[in-house]
């Protein structure tokens, strides 16, 4: 495996492989086998242009031809940053053919982040699109690479601007792709994180691969499927939930939206009769109100997922009605462990439970601050360990000895409850995370951040209740001398390059925090004070 990566015991992998989860197929391999099978079906349709699975196979081989050309191989780093276009797909199965690992970043993130990320995975390349929702990425790719010289290429989708442009790479396919280890790492997600830095997660061929299948099993797609890629396909759940891979693992059509808004998503749910989509709550929230309004036409959807953060049982009772398609709600994280709630199933669990695990080989404890399992139903520290649950993050051996415990659970820092059905309800969080409506915000990192300003003395960044987002970040300060105002550290957190959906949303100023017995900052008593102080104040 991949130096800094943390592989599952031998004994394990092996009856993972006897129980046929890890079946030794590759990404490159899947993608010709899926043109051979299914040659002229539509797999992807961006705007006016559609991609037979036979265009997808030949479109791969040629760009993998054009990225070894700028010297791009085997176990090569490569940071991909795109939105919900068609040139994802080409992207991510070029650098799979080359066996090179692409490293998926969000639209979102800004220069703290990638820069961050190409120098922890040492990348040889980042791969942008020239705009996208009104960003323009050439002067961030710029940034990045002045800051990381290892970073060889920049390589922009539309006008390069004297990066190397993604267009010319299209060389012809002169194949000889080298031949890939399906028990190696294949890509890389990111970690919502609870610390100062993202983690990286090293997910193989296998591992992903059995989850994208079982993912599409559970979820009943086949070629009849129109999955929309709703939200930023380079997320965990889109991509693999069973998302933009699982669709076309079983010869269904992706549909790229290029954003997640009613305006964008509805009126191709009716051009192209789209059967199944995935969303955060607070998206869910916003197309139930818009559709009772809208012209256009959803018929066609049978099931609307929702996960990412807790979605209402209110809420969830109003799917039907408002969207007249059936509700899968979808709890899962990038380290592996997905849940699902399962066409069949009583309503009451689609609409008060997160569903449950995958595999039958996830392995599921709910345990107190002691590490001690829960009476049945009480709750409890969700911990769990299964055939596409990582072992470690790549290179944080020290913050592996407390993310895993150490006989290799991960610690999901989720309090769930566990019903004796198997089903779970998350009930809380654990983690020094804000869910700010399904993205995750590391209290740390922005924590560190502000504490780089000059008026700063000391900062604790925790979560306040929202009743759109469910969650909106709170950055509480105590001030060296003068004490800033709010607007000046937002543009501070923006300056340092921070994505904007972790630039708090409220500043708050105290002179000095609660502590815990210990004399640690005590969040719990933070939060309750605010949220008293915000219900007090308009
Ligand atoms: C998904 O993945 P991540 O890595 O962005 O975030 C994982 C965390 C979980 O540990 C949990 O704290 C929260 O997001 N979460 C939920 C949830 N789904 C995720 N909390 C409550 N209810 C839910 N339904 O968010 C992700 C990955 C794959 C599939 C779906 C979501």
């Amino acid at each position: 495996m991949l130096d800094y990566c943390t592989p599952w015991p031998d004994e394990t992998a092996a009856r993972y492989r006897a129980a046929g989860y890890w079946r030794g197929e590759t990404f490159s391999a899947l993608l010709s086998r899926l043109a051979a099978e299914h040659t002229d079906r539509v797999a992807v349709v961006d705007g006016r242009r559609r991609w037979s699975y036979t265009d997808l196979d030949a479109r791969a081989s040629c760009l993998a031809t054009g990225l070894r050309g700028l010297g791009i191989g085997p176990r090569d780093r490569v940071i991909v940053q795109l939105p919900n276009i068609a040139e994802f797909l080409e992207t991510a199965f070029a650098l799979f053919r080359l066996d090179a690992i692409p490293v998926f970043a969000l639209p979102a993130h800004r220069s703290s982040e990638i820069v961050h990320l190409a120098r922890q995975s040492e990348a040889v390349a980042y791969i942008v699109a020239a705009e996208h929702g009104g960003f323009d990425y050439r002067p961030l790719a710029g940034a990045v690479r002045a800051q990381v010289p290892g970073l060889r290429h920049v390589i922009v989708i539309g006008d390069a601007c004297g990066f190397t442009s993604f267009d010319t790479l299209r060389d012809h396919d002169t194949g000889g792709f080298p031949v890939c280890d399906p028990a190696d790492v294949a890509l890389f997600q990111l970690s919502g994180g609870t610390t100062g830095t993202p983690k990286m997660i090293p997910r193989t061929h296998d591992d992903y691969l059995y989850s994208i299948r079982a993912s599409a099993e559970i979820c009943g797609v086949t070629t009849s499927t129109v999955y929309l890629g709703a939200l930023p396909v380079a997320h965990n759940f889109p991509m693999s939930s069973p998302g933009v891979f699982g669709t076309l693992h079983a010869g269904g059509r992706v549909v790229m939206a290029p954003q997640p808004s009613p305006a964008a998503a509805f009126p191709l749910i009716e051009a192209e009769r789209v059967t199944l989509t995935g969303l955060v709550p607070p998206l869910a929230m916003l197309w139930m109100d818009t559709a009772r309004t809208t012209p256009h036409d959803l018929s066609s959807l049978q099931v609307l997922q929702v996960g990412g953060a807790r979605f209402s049982d209110a809420a969830a009772g109003r799917v039907r009605s408002a969207l007249g398609c059936d509700l899968q709600q979808v709890f899962g994280m990038a380290e592996g462990l997905v849940c699902y709630t399962r066409a069949g199933e009583a309503e009451r669990y689609h609409l008060t439970t997160q569903g449950r695990p995958i595999s039958p080989d996830d392995e599921i404890r709910v345990v107190d601050r002691a590490g001690n399992e829960t009476p049945p139903g009480e709750p409890g520290e969700l911990l769990t360990r299964g055939p596409y649950t990582i072992r470690g993050y790549y290179r944080a051996a020290e913050h592996n000895t407390v993310a895993f415990t150490p006989d290799g659970f991960y610690r999901t820092g989720d309090i769930v409850r566990r019903l004796p059905s198997g089903h779970l309800v998350v009930a809380g969080r654990e983690k020094d995370q804000i869910n700010r409506g399904g993205e995750k915000v590391a209290a740390e990192e922005i924590e560190n951040h502000l504490l780089a300003h000059p008026a700063v003395q000391d900062a604790a960044v925790v979560a306040v209740p929202d009743r759109f987002l469910g969650e909106r970040t709170c950055a509480v300060v105590v001030p060296r001398g003068v004490a800033p105002v709010a607007g000046e550290l937002r543009e501070f957190l923006r300056d340092r390059g921070l994505a904007s959906f972790k630039i708090p949303d409220r500043v708050e100023i105290v002179t000095r925090f609660p502590v815990t017995g210990v004399g640690k900052i005590s969040k719990r008593e933070l939060r309750r004070a605010l949220a008293a102080h915000l219900t007090s104040t308009p």
